[in-house]
């Protein structure tokens, strides 16, 4: 066993650690203040390969691997959780199911632009009808010659209204929930529209919204995978997104921390630091334990995942202990800024914010323990 980062993974780790403190911490709290997509930052991650780290370089990639990309998530989300989910949901959830189920002509037209990062890329799922139980979709895809026609609507959906490409699921027989079907969707075809954009808690910077289908055509090469084998792609892609969710939630605690622990040594009260006190001191020390346990999880599962190994089991389980320990770490944060932590003059108000949705997608953390359980039973 050798816990050591290769030369590589150092590398990537001080490349988007440069570029998340020059270029993205410093809007991050504005970004945030005004719900606010920049295009200009994804554009400069593309810049620097970023958006297509685990892809072979045939397909625009820079053909590191998952662990690479954990890292870089895990980098960006201890300044701004928003632009690390965008990366999150462009590699994990839109680029992965078409590296994996894509034709090689698939690949070239569509993981190439996103690995690339000309194209961003988005996944759609959850239906206002169809959240943890996923299999309860609704939407449907008409066979009509050489397109299916889509009908229906998804929402919350990461990258919603910024993104070009779509991964989207629907039923070729509204009757039978097994014959759910991936199909690629481009923002252009007729009949896809944006709907609603949601206003948030957290990772306010990052665009949630609700993408709709009416008789939107969808020509037949755009199917990913086969007939009736969706499910199985829409499950197979939160294997591994889930875990791109731990390194975002590893990445929040890590800044929560950070920050807490500069504040800790600087405030005195009673004639010292706060951090002499065992109070504070012994929160740290949980905290800092925490997140060096998610983190190991999380680097776990995308070693075993980039090694070809089964993975999933890991990969909920990343996600439910670091969700739950992103959100412990940046409460403990806010309580040991004290009244300051409480405003917007600091920014562990926003780490506690964002926290709490990596308890909550990309399957829930009672999701995560169905996953689990029904992994240690069967
Ligand atoms: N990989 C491959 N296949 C999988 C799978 C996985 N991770 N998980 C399930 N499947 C397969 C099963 O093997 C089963 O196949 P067969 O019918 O051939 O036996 C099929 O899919 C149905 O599986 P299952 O019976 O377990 O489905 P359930 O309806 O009980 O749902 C859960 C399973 C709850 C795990 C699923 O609905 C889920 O993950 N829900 C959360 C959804 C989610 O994360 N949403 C967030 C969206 S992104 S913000």
């Amino acid at each position: 066993m050798n816990f050591k980062l290769s030369e590589e993974h150092e590398m990537i780790r001080k490349m988007v650690r440069d570029f998340a403190v020059n270029e993205v911490e410093p809007t991050a709290a504005i970004r945030d203040e005004e719900e606010r997509f920049d295009m200009d930052i994804f554009k400069q991650m593309a810049d620097l390969g970023l958006t297509g780290i685990p892809w072979p370089e045939q397909y625009g990639g820079i053909g590191s691997d998952y662990l690479a990309y954990c890292i870089a998530v895990e980098e960006l989300s201890r300044v701004c959780a928003s632009i690390g989910v965008t990366l999150s949901a462009h590699t994990s959830l839109a680029g992965w199911p078409v590296y994996k189920f894509g034709t090689e002509e698939q690949k070239q037209t569509y993981l190439k632009p996103m690995a690339e990062g000309t194209k961003m890329g988005a996944y759609g799922l959850t239906e206002p009808g169809s959240g943890s139980d996923a299999g309860a979709m609704k939407t449907t895809a008409r066979d009509d010659g050489d397109h299916f026609v889509l009908n229906g609507s998804k929402i919350f959906i990461t990258n919603g209204g910024i993104a070009d490409i779509y991964i989207v699921f629907a039923l070729t027989d509204p009757n039978d929930k097994r014959s759910s079907t991936a199909f690629i969707i481009e923002k252009d075809f007729e009949g896809f529209s944006v709907g609603k954009k949601e206003k948030k808690l957290g990772i306010r910077s990052s665009p949630t919204t609700e993408i709709i289908f009416d008789e939107c055509k969808v020509p037949k090469k755009n199917m990913l995978g086969e007939v009736g084998q969706g499910f199985k792609i829409a499950m197979m892609t939160l294997d591994g997104g889930r875990n791109g969710i731990a390194a975002q939630a590893v990445g929040i605690a890590q800044g929560a921390l950070d920050a807490a622990l500069a504040y800790a040594k600087d405030r005195k009260q009673f004639g010292r630091p706060i951090a002499d006190n065992q109070a504070i001191s012994f929160k740290l020390a949980d905290m800092a334990t925490a997140i060096e346990a998610s983190r190991l999880l999380t680097y776990q599962a995308a070693w075993l995942e980039s090694e070809g190994l089964p993975y999933g089991k890991e990969s909920a389980m990343s996600k439910l202990m670091a969700g739950d320990t992103a959100m412990k770490v940046t409460t403990e944060a806010v309580q040991i800024f004290g009244g300051y932590g409480y405003t917007k003059d600091y920014p562990v108000e926003r780490y506690m914010r964002d926290a709490k949705i990596t308890q909550i997608y990309e399957g829930t953390q009672e999701i995560q323990r169905l996953v689990i359980s029904r992994m240690l039973t069967n």
